[in-house]
């Protein structure tokens, strides 16, 4: 559920009279709803959307309960993401969130700020690492402040409607990474999926009961470290048999080479969170036009 916003935080915000907040909402300029007494209250993606559309500018970021500093900066995805490294190595979570919703704002889309930003970020950080320019604290660190910041953009996202198609995911048993399957169900979100991530180190015996019960659309699994190729492969397979034809299957990950993919039945292999957003529109794009008009 979206946090609501009063015509006067929104005023503050964007450094307007609170009149014209009033007439915008009246007018239907910002999507808004009215309390049983009539109060208008604004839902914070739509806050944000308006100004994106609007080129309004988000004078006072704070007063919608956003990192103070947002919307002030224009920057190009590389130097963002040269910014991130040294804003997660740092362990400062203020920064990183302050570069995400600048992004956002800047209308990248969130496959791209995963895919350019954070990752790429992770990639850096994972050659320090190597080479001994950075702790194992600081890589753990930095994953606990992308997950809170990925959290945090949900928030700056519209919810789905209820009737938007389900999509559900996890990373397998004894795989410990929980990046790739959280921004998966982020970059659902913002294609207006109902999405949501099982998380990491899911036996797939639970991810069938999870399919029973929920039968979603769409089923992912990020797939990092397998320390069983064959098994995985064996029980992975077997799920899919049991579901093809009702549930699209998208795997990702760097533990997916391509000799393991061979063995692999799926709807869909993506190297990034871009294949995953293009595969997504396709499938709504099917049902759209299967749909009576
Ligand atoms: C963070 C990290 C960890 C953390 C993860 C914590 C967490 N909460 O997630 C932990 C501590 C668990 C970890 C453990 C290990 N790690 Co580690 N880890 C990393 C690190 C630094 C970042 C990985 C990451 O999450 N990146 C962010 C994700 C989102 O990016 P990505 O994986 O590239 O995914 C992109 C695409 O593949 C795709 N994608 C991925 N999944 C999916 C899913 C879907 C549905 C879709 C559509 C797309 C998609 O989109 C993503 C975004 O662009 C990498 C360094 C690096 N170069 O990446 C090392 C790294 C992967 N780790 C490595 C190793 C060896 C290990 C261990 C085996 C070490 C050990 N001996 O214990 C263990 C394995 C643990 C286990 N059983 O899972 C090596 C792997 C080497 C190799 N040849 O594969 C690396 C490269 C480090 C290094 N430089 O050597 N690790």
């Amino acid at each position: 559920m979206n946090r609501l916003l009063t015509t006067k935080q929104v005023a503050r915000a964007l450094d307007v009279s609170e009149s014209s907040v009033k007439r915008w909402c009246d007018k239907g300029v910002i999507a808004a709803q009215y309390t049983a007494g009539g109060h208008r209250r604004i839902a914070l993606p739509d806050v944000l959307a308006f100004v994106k559309r609007s080129k309004c500018e988000l004078v006072q970021p704070d007063a919608l309960g956003l990192p103070s500093r947002v919307g002030h900066a224009k920057s190009s995805l590389h130097r963002a993401q040269e910014a991130m490294v040294e804003a997660l190595l740092a362990g400062r979570l203020g920064a990183c969130q302050q570069i995400v919703i600048d992004l956002f704002l800047s209308e990248h889309r969130v496959a791209t700020i995963c895919d350019a930003v954070l990752a790429a970020s992770f990639h850096e950080i994972g050659e320090r690492w190597a080479c001994g320019e950075a702790e194992i604290f600081q890589e753990r660190l930095a994953c606990e402040i992308v997950l809170n910041t990925l959290h945090g953009l949900e928030n700056l996202l519209p919810s789905p409607p209820d009737a938007a198609p389900l999509a559900l995911g996890a990373a397998p048993e004894g795989d410990q990474y929980s990046l790739g399957t959280a921004m998966a169900a982020l970059v659902l979100r913002d294609n207006r999926w109902r999405a949501t991530s099982l998380g990491d180190n899911l036996p797939i015996a639970t991810l069938r009961a999870a399919i029973l019960r929920h039968r979603p659309k769409l089923f992912w699994l990020s797939c990092s470290h397998l320390a069983d190729e064959d098994r995985f492969a064996s029980e992975y397979n077997a799920l899919f048999e049991e579901f093809s034809g009702q549930v699209a299957f998208v795997l990702g990950g760097r533990a997916l080479h391509p000799g393991l993919r061979k063995r692999l039945h799926y709807s869909a292999f993506c190297d990034s969170m871009q294949h995953l957003e293009d595969f997504a529109n396709t499938l709504r794009a099917g049902d759209q036009e299967g749909s009576p008009s």
